[in-house]
């Protein structure tokens, strides 16, 4: 039988993958949908991709990229380097391509997974890396179905339909648009970006390394690790803070944002419209350079009126305007809720995790859940950031995995549902006095639970997915 089976090629799987074969432990497969590696950086290729948390960061601790171009690199370049990972590690030996995984059930200590061409693998454990946001949200507007244009959602970009001289719509100014419309505008004729609700925006100063900093990168690791210590650093004391509602640091950022759109946005009716009215931090920061750029140009135009109903031709909004598009681009997310939503998992005596999660996702460290024995989550419910990088804790949660694959050894391995239930008390304690809370919707929540993010800092995080309390778990043999 095969010991391990682990979902998806991104980020997290392959971490997984790299960490199993340092040990030695060559017993595993990955299932991939798609016909490369590289997850959300396979899939998102919009103008404009790049990464919002500075590359030395978003990356793995073991495998520095002395060659980033930017300070933050651009998506061609992480996916050259999540794929050249995979190959210089000997991975993609282990990956099956093209394997929709569709069900994943336990019985009598193994894992049967199915895949939608109608293949089935066996397995000990079975790992899910599949992320949180990779099933693209079209909101369902009335007559959206009539629309004649080309359209398409931000992470499915048509790289066919060719935008100049269009007249394009952006729905959505979320971290995606924010760095998808500063490139379509300088295409297209004209630009109208439809706003919900505005982000608070932060300069990123982003920059080429020059090609002294890369030698220095390249030849003293450790001045390299310093700088990416600096990078968390920044993270961890002076974001985390505002998302806990630090008054000076808040204050400051809300300076720092006004000042960035004051610098290009002189209409004030204007400013006032992107101005959020919710605190700093309740949604994802966005750090760019050139969004209130592209907003001031002249063929950019800043719609904030409901969309009432998309025509054969373009948008009406709900003042009656019809604002005409050649194309329409959905930038409005995923659907990060509920986990594992195309996945029919069934644990112990064929519980569905749909039933076991039907009043929202939870999971002990965000890694395992009870009934569930010998699973386990890569970037699982309450494990997202809004302050640091999401690659940093990946490998948190890989050391966690593979210490409790140990203390399984050739059996099982369940968390008992008590201190499951204690952490998860604790962590919607916590989420409730942080800046997430206090909105209505975000990706970050199902109804009023914050069920996305992890409720402490990173260090945190570290600590506790490092060193598992195995008193936590029921093991057998
Ligand atoms: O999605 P979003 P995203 N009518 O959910 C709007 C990560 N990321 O793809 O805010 C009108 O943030 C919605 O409006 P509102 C990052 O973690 C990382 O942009 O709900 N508008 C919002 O403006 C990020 O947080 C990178 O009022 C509607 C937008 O659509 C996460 O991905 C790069 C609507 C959706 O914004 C998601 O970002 C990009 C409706 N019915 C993204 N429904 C990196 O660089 C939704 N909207 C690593």
């Amino acid at each position: 039988m095969i010991k391990t089976i682990i979902i998806g090629t991104g980020f997290g799987g392959l971490c997984l993958a790299a960490k199993l074969r340092e040990r030695g432990d060559d017993n595993f497969i990955i299932l991939e949908k798609a016909s490369e590696v590289g997850g959300t950086w396979r899939e998102n290729t919009y103008p404009g991709a790049e990464c919002d948390i500075p590359s030395a960061l978003y990356s793995y601790s073991f495998a520095p990229n002395p060659t980033w171009d930017f300070k933050w690199a651009k998506q061609p370049q992480i996916l050259k380097y999540i794929q050249d990972f995979a190959e210089n590690r000997d991975l993609l030996r282990h990956v099956k391509f093209n394997q929709n995984v569709i069900s994943a059930s336990y019985e009598a200590g193994q894992w049967t997974i199915k895949t939608a061409n109608g293949e089935s693998y066996q397995s000990q454990f079975f790992v899910s890396a599949i992320g949180q946001l990779h099933v693209p949200a079209i909101p369902n507007f009335k007559g959206k179905s009539v629309y004649k244009g080309a359209s398409f959602h931000s992470a499915q970009w048509d790289h066919k339909v060719d935008l100049k001289g269009k007249a394009v719509g952006v729905i959505g100014v979320g971290a995606s648009a924010a760095q998808l419309i500063p490139e379509v505008a300088k295409t297209a004729k004209t630009l109208t970006v439809y706003q919900r609700s505005p982000n608070w925006i932060i300069n990123k100063g982003d920059r080429p390394y020059t090609r002294i900093e890369k030698w220095v990168a390249r030849k003293t690791p450790s001045i390299a690790r310093l700088y990416r210590f600096g990078i968390w650093c920044q993270g961890e004391f002076v974001i985390w803070p505002i998302i806990k509602g630090a008054k000076i640091r808040t204050k400051l950022a809300k300076m720092a944002s006004q000042w960035e759109m004051k610098k290009y946005i002189k209409d004030p009716e204007m400013r006032a419209k992107l101005t959020p009215d919710y605190p700093i931090g309740a949604k994802r920061i966005l750090f760019s350079d050139s969004y209130y750029p592209a907003l001031a140009r002249e063929n950019v135009t800043l719609e904030t009126q409901a969309i009432s109903q998309i025509t054969a031709n373009g948008i009406e909004t709900r003042d009656g305007k019809f604002h005409a598009h050649d194309v329409l681009i959905y930038a409005t997310g995923f659907y990060s809720n509920p986990f594992l939503k195309e996945i029919n998992v069934t644990g112990l005596m064929g519980r569905s995790l749909k039933e076991h999660w039907k009043d929202g996702a939870y999971a002990y460290l965000g890694v395992t859940t009870h009934g569930y024995p010998n699973m386990f989550m890569l970037y699982g419910p309450n494990t997202n950031t809004g302050h640091t990088s999401i690659v940093h804790k990946l490998e948190a949660q890989v050391q966690h995995i593979l210490k409790l694959m140990d203390k399984a050894g050739e059996g099982t391995i369940e968390v008992k549902s008590t201190p499951e239930k204690a952490f998860n008390d604790n962590a919607q304690k916590r989420l409730s006095k942080l800046a997430w809370a206090k909105i209505d919707a975000s990706w970050y929540k199902d109804g009023d639970r914050v069920t996305n993010n992890w409720p402490g800092s990173s260090t945190e995080f570290k600590r506790r997915l490092e060193n598992p309390v195995f008193e936590h778990f029921d093991v057998s043999s």
